[in-house]
C-alpha cells in the first residue's frame, strides 16, 4: 500500500527546495498518521502532469485508488482512511476550532507573509514559472514585485502583530492543539515553514517560542530541520 502512495509537491527551480505551505500541512499529517509516502516535485506551470486530478493546484496525494486534492480534503481523507493512526482532529470540538485555526492562517496569516516573501519566491522558482507567477500575483496584490520589495520594512509590522496571539499561546503549551500536535498545528506550521523557506531575510529570533515550537514539530515527526 505504501508503495503507491504519491504526493505532488511544488517544487523551486531547485526541486530539493519546497516551500508551498499547503504541501508543508500535508507532509506533517502524513507523518502524524506514520505514512509513507513518495513526493513527486511539480512546478507551477506543468498543469497538464496534474490535469487527471481535476485541478492545478498541489498538494495533490494519490493513494491507491484514491486521487484527492486540496490540503483540508487530503487531511480529512487521512483521518477517515487511517482512523487508526493518531487523531488530526482529535474530538469534533477541536475538530470545529481547527476552521478557526485555518481560516485565521489563510485569511490573515498568509497574506501577512506573502507580502514579504512573493518577490523573493519569484527569484526561486523555475524560469518557466516566472513570467505566471508574477502575473498571477501582482494581480492579487495590486502591485509589482519590485514595489512590493520596497516595502518590505512597511509589511512587517503587519506580519509581526499576527504572531502576537500565537507567541502568546506557545508560552503557556507546547502546542496549538494542546500537548501533543494536531492539524491545526500542521496548518500554521506550513504557513511558517514558506515564510522560513523563502523570506530573504529571518523572520524569527532563534530562541522565540515559534521557532522552538516549528523545530520541536519538525523533531517530533523525525522530519529534517
Ligand atoms: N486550497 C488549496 C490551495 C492549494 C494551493 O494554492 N497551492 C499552490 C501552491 S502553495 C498552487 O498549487 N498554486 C498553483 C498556481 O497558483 O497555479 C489547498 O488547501 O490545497
Amino acid at each position: 500500500m505504501s508503495s503507491t502512495r504519491k504526493l505532488y509537491e511544488l517544487a523551486s527551480a531547485d526541486t530539493s527546495v519546497r516551500f508551498s505551505p499547503y504541501c508543508w500541512r500535508i507532509k506533517l499529517a502524513l507523518a502524524h498518521k506514520n505514512l509513507s509516502y513518495e513526493t513527486i516535485p511539480w512546478h507551477f506551470t506543468e498543469k497538464d502532469e496534474v490535469a487527471f486530478s481535476g485541478t492545478g493546484k498541489v498538494p495533490i496525494l494519490i493513494d491507491g485508488e484514491a486521487i484527492i486534492h486540496d490540503s483540508q480534503a487530503i487531511a480529512e481523507y487521512l483521518e477517515a482512511t487511517y482512523p487508526n493512526g493518531a487523531t488530526l482532529f482529535n474530538d469534533p470540538a477541536t475538530r470545529a476550532l481547527t476552521m478557526l485555526v485555518k481560516n485565521w492562517t489563510e485569511l490573515t496569516l498568509h497574506p501577512a507573509i506573502a507580502r514579504l516573501v512573493v518577490p523573493n519566491i519569484h527569484a526561486m522558482i523555475a524560469p518557466k514559472d516566472q513570467d505566471y507567477f508574477r502575473r498571477t500575483r501582482e494581480a492579487v496584490f495590486g502591485e509589482t514585485f519590485e514595489e512590493m520589495a520596497a516595502k518590505h520594512a512597511q509589511y512587517l509590522p503587519a506580519f509581526q502583530a499576527a504572531l502576537v496571539p500565537l507567541r502568546a499561546t506557545l508560552k503557556t503549551q507546547q502546542f496549538i492543539a494542546g500537548t501533543g500536535p494536531a492539524y491545526a498545528d500542521h496548518i500554521v506550521f506550513g504557513a511558517l515553514q514558506w515564510a522560513k523557506l523563502t523570506s530573504p531575510v529571518p523572520l524569527l529570533e532563534a530562541d522565540d517560542p515559534i521557532a522552538l515550537w516549528m523545530a520541536a514539530l519538525l523533531a517530533g515527526y523525525g522530519l529534517a530541520p
